[in-house]
């Protein structure tokens, strides 16, 4: 049956544009014209999933750092999160993602956003849940930031920022 509707199709569109394309170019216009779901489904597959939604309630937080904390470098972090599980980086998963450092960075990277992979963005991207942070004497800010699956931050919702004091 779709040959049939092909061919009266390729008929008109040859007669409309029979000065500017060749014949093997009107019949690819008229199968996709003709199978509008195949090429469709095609687009979504190569489409990058989602950023998964966060789970209501869902949070992340220092265990053992509070803010004006002061502490000695090395400084042991404890990651927390509630609600939402601690997975190892590689595919996209909903409920779940892996925990990054940011020091003396932005207060949370964009929803969405990779986050960026250098000495002051740090990956936890095999669900690691404590790290150790060698860091000068002074003030430093630190932020907890949770992303899914391929790096892309869950935003401001699943942060959570410290300002730590180290030792001298
Ligand atoms: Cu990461």
């Amino acid at each position: 049956m779709k040959k049939l509707l092909i061919i009266p199709a390729v008929l008109v569109f040859g007669l409309i544009s029979c000065h500017s394309g060749t014949g093997n170019e009107t019949t690819t216009s008229a199968d996709s014209t003709a199978m509008p779901d195949t090429s469709h489904s095609a687009m979504n597959m190569n489409a990058v999933e989602a950023l998964p939604a966060i789970p209501a309630g869902a949070k992340v937080f220092f265990e053992n750092l509070k803010d004006g904390q002061t502490v000695s470098s090395p400084v042991k972090v404890k990651m927390g999160a509630s609600g939402i599980s601690i997975d190892s980086a590689g595919a996209i998963k909903s409920n779940s993602g892996h925990f990054h450092i940011l020091i003396d960075a932005e207060d949370s990277t964009a929803s969405g956003v990779v986050v960026p992979k250098d000495s002051t963005h740090l990956h936890f991207g095999n669900a690691q849940k404590e790290a150790t942070l060698t860091l000068t004497p002074g003030k430093h800010k630190l932020v907890l930031q949770f992303a899914d699956g391929i790096h892309r931050s869950y935003g401001s919702k699943l942060a959570a920022t410290v300002t730590v004091v180290v030792k001298k």
